[in-house]
């Protein structure tokens, strides 16, 4: 782990890296499967389940307000990467342009590609989320996710899905790819919730 690609962080970041967690020097490519290639002109964004169905496009995200994000982003295979800087769309003003039923207590994040996770509205509902079309003043490459990606700074970066295309909103909780495949359900690094204890792992 240690050496060339990873470093353990200094003391004055120490405090920003979680337990069990190494600084990347780069910023990793995580992706389970191959990178899906789509344009803006292709790109939908579908809202359905317990919420009005409705499709974005991109335009249609492109009209709401964005604001540039620099956050900390932690993978559950032990790399952080600290001032990630980003440009996006608040989840809060987008949840604005969308009409959820009051049974949602949890959401399916969906991905070109067939990648899904899932989150707990509340998780979902915080202000320092946001969908991601930009990173560090380029366009969101493919690898990392373009043309749009969701962020969650505050859980394991497995949340934050590459590729999104739409939010299936739930009246229970379902699982998505990793977690029916022994990850945690919620994710906090801090908690180190890396893995279910359904597995007993
Ligand atoms: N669609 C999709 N989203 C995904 C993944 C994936 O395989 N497919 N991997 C997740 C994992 S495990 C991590 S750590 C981050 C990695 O993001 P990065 O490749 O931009 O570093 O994306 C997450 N989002
Ligand atoms: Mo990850």
């Amino acid at each position: 782990m240690m050496g060339k690609f990873f470093q353990k962080p200094d003391a004055e970041l120490d405090d920003r890296v979680p337990p069990g967690q190494y600084l990347a020097k780069g910023f990793p490519v995580l992706t389970y499967g191959d990178t899906p290639t789509i344009s803006t002109e292709e790109w939908q964004f579908k809202v359905w389940g317990r919420a009005k169905e409705v499709t974005f496009s991109w335009a249609d995200f492109m009209a709401m307000p964005k604001h540039d994000f620099t956050i900390d982003f932690h993978c559950v295979t032990r790399w952080s990467k600290l001032d990630v800087r980003w440009r996006g769309i608040k989840v809060t003003d987008f949840m604005k342009s969308i009409e959820v039923e009051p049974e949602a207590v949890h959401i399916m994040e969906h991905c070109y590609g067939g990648y899904t996770t899932n989150i707990s509205l509340e998780d979902f509902l915080r202000e320092e989320n946001f969908f991601a079309y930009r990173l560090s003043d380029n366009p969101l490459p493919p690898e990392h996710g373009g043309p749009m990606r969701l962020v969650v700074p505050h859980l394991y970066a497995w949340k934050s899905a590459k590729w999104i295309n739409g939010l299936e909103f739930l009246d229970e909780e379902q699982l998505g790819f990793w977690e029916r495949n022994g990850y945690h359900t919620r994710g906090e690094p801090w908690a180190e919730e890396r893995y279910s204890d359904r597995f007993g792992l």
